[in-house]
């Protein structure tokens, strides 16, 4: 019996010696519910307010936009506002094809990956990253990082501000947005009036697909800004992703378009998960709208120039 009770107490000992962890006792720091609140409201409404007004609007955070979005936090005076009617931020870029995880880049668009730091294996013309969603999460956090770069996300572009003007004729002059839970609800409600960022240039990287795939070229078709958007072809990988990069251009005055979104405006083909043209084509959307700016600043020379963009260097090739 006395044995008995000496190995329980020896398991009660040892029990206690192996249930403590480092945390126990843990005690945060005092804090009130006003503070969660302002600490949180402040910075959202003083970003609105400084953004109100911007050099750069991106428009759909997907592979091409968050790699322009990249570009440009090379350029720190220049200011850019991430538009992405999604919750997380990363388009179709968290996965590779068919929901399957790991995501193929076909060289030369590995330089940008060696740039970020994200390892991958190399299979010679093309290199194999083990999970797409590594690539994604590394992008996003550079560019979530830089000062110069505000993402609003769970925030839709509903509708383009277009402006004309002797110099420009018809422009593109910012994005009218609204909470994409209400852009979502327009047919169940009142009208639900958005709110309006200006910027100097947009660049529309909204993809292909979903609820609002397409629709910075969808609007400009409308408003007879081009004329017609007749949707990406079948897939042929070769062709589809120098077309992409390509035709990565400004489109009218003041919208630069990028991604998939160029597929969808000029009927090149898809290529399917290869993502290289989206990395190339979202930064060579950056410079466009880097010589954009420059043009712009150069023709309101009587105007003191907002922003002071350097001379834009060579895409890498
Ligand atoms: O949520 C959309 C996504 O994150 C967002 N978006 C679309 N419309 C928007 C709007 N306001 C705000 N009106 C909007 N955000 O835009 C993002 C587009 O990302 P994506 O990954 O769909 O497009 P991408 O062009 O960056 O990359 C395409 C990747 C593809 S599709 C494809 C094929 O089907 O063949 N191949 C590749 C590599």
């Amino acid at each position: 019996m006395r044995r008995i009770v000496a190995r329980a107490a020896d398991a009660h000992r040892l029990n206690q010696a192996f249930s403590e962890t480092p945390f126990d006792n843990f005690k945060f720091e005092p804090i009130t519910e006003h503070q969660v609140s302002r600490a949180m409201t402040s910075r959202y409404f003083k970003d609105l307010d400084e953004y109100a007004e911007t050099d750069v609007i991106i428009v759909g955070a997907g592979s091409a936009g968050l790699s322009c979005a990249y570009e440009l936090s090379k350029y720190p005076n220049v200011k850019v506002a991430i538009i992405e009617q999604g919750v997380a931020p990363g388009g179709g870029a968290w996965l590779g094809g068919q929901l399957f995880s790991a995501m193929v880049v076909r060289k030369p668009a590995h330089t940008i990956l060696d740039e970020l730091e994200v390892p991958y294996e190399d299979e010679g013309d093309f290199v194999v990253i083990k999970h797409a969603s590594l690539f994604t999460s590394t992008i996003l956090s550079k560019v979530l990082q830089a000062p110069n770069i505000k993402l609003f996300n769970a925030t839709a572009v509903e509708d383009l501000v277009v402006r004309e003007d002797e110099l420009r004729g018809k422009y593109v002059g910012g994005a009218v947005t609204n909470w994409t839970l209400v852009s979502l609800n327009h047919d169940t409600q009142m009208c639900m009036d958005p709110n309006v960022l200006e910027c100097k240039v947009m660049v529309s990287s909204t993809g292909h697909d979903g609820p609002m795939g397409a629709s910075g070229v969808k609007r400009l078709q409308r408003l007879g800004m081009v004329t017609g958007v007749p949707g990406m072809a079948a897939l042929d990988m070769n062709t589809a992703e120098d077309a992409v990069v390509r035709n990565t251009r400004e489109v009218v005055p003041g919208m630069v378009i990028c991604g998939m979104e160029v597929a969808e405006l000029d009927g090149c083909p898809r290529m399917g998960p290869t993502f290289g043209a989206m990395f190339m084509s979202g930064q060579k959307a950056a410079h466009c709208a880097l010589n954009s700016l420059r043009r712009q600043n150069a023709l309101d020379k009587d105007v003191p120039s907002r922003v002071a963009v350097p001379a834009p260097e060579l895409t890498k090739a």
